[in-house]
């Protein structure tokens, strides 16, 4: 592992929800205070009890933070729940849980974003209202809806994926809204600034394409000098578990092996880091790569693979 000062900064990394929040804690921990900069997915967001409901941000403020639910990945630890319940005695709607320290938040960025500020603000003063040191840009700006169609219609994607709990068959994807979303200027300097581009282990369909969507973000990233290095999300073969398990196997991937992956990611990467338990797939891909335990579980293990992506990075630079 390369000292601090040693690690070539700012960094940027691209994520989604609960992989990429692990990934991006692990960053901060081995970067100086202020390094690190996270752009989020904000596909996954929707208008829920009258709020904007932002959960790969709220993921990853929660996650840098400190604050996460380890358990489920999402939301805040330690969480009560008096407003659903009571919400759910009322006959609202409880399909979607939003705790009370969780709803806490939720009332602020609506304040603010009535009060016309744009979600890139709103981030900002929640996570400096939270203490973290990097910085978390929502993708833009305008709001971008990812739809999930499938063999029932068109979905939303919190009610295929939460509400629905992935039942109906997926037939595909559309970002509704990214054609006419910009490159926020924040975004824009930030991967104008980077040394080093790392696109964590989130979903690539669901969580990093509508990220990749936003025009100008795909070509700013090619424009860059700096190293791309992308984290695969596959352990042994197989993508995440649960739910969007069945979405990747409607979707007609089959074969989750990491060649999928970095085919996917054609033109964009440098280098690529596979699981050590995909190993004997390394030698099929066509760009320089690393194989180790990506499996995060706690901060050390965090900031094990964060060491080694940014090392691997670096090696990137010097070649
Ligand atoms: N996921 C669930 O499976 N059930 C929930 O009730 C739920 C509530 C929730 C509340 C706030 C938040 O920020 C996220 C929440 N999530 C919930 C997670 C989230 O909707 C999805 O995991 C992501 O959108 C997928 O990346």
């Amino acid at each position: 592992m390369a000292p601090k000062h040693e690690i070539p900064s700012p960094v940027v990394a691209l994520a989604g929800g609960v992989g990429g929040a692990k990934l991006a804690a692990g960053l901060q921990a081995t970067l100086p205070p202020g390094a690190l900069t996270v752009i989020v997915n904000t596909g996954d967001d929707f208008e829920h009890w009258g709020l904007t409901i932002c959960p790969d941000i709220d993921t990853v403020l929660y996650g840098l933070a400190g604050v996460n639910n380890p358990q489920t990945g999402w939301g805040r630890a330690g969480e009560t729940w008096g407003v659903l319940t009571e919400t759910e005695r009322l006959g609202g709607e409880a399909w979607f849980r939003l705790g009370d320290k969780d709803l806490a938040l939720h009332l602020l960025r609506n304040r603010w974003l009535n009060e016309g500020a744009t979600l890139t603000e709103t981030a900002d003063r929640l996570r400096r209202a939270l203490a973290v040191p990097s910085r978390i840009l929502p993708m833009c700006n305008q709001p971008v809806r990812t739809l999930v169609h499938t063999d029932e219609g068109d979905l939303p994607f919190q009610d295929y994926f939460v509400r629905r709990r992935c039942e109906p068959t997926f037939r595909g994807l559309t970002f509704v809204g990214a054609g006419k979303a910009t490159l926020s200027p924040e975004v824009a300097e930030s991967l104008r600034a980077a040394a080093q581009i790392i696109i964590c282990p989130s979903n690539p369909y669901l969580s990093v394409d509508p990220i990749l969507a936003v025009p100008g973000l795909k070509e700013t990233i090619q424009a860059s000098a700096a190293p791309v290095v992308a984290v695969s999300p596959i352990v042994g073969g197989r993508a995440l578990k649960g739910p969007a398990a069945k979405m990747m196997r409607e979707m007609g991937y089959l074969e989750h092996l990491p060649l999928t992956i970095v085919e996917h990611y054609a033109g964009l990467l440098d280098g690529f880091i596979l699981d050590q338990q995909d190993r004997a797939e390394q030698s099929r891909l066509p760009l320089p790569s690393l194989a180790t335990d990506t499996i995060m579980t706690g901060l050390p293990s965090k900031q094990r693979l964060a060491a080694e992506v940014l090392q691997f990075g670096r090696s990137l630079m010097a070649g």
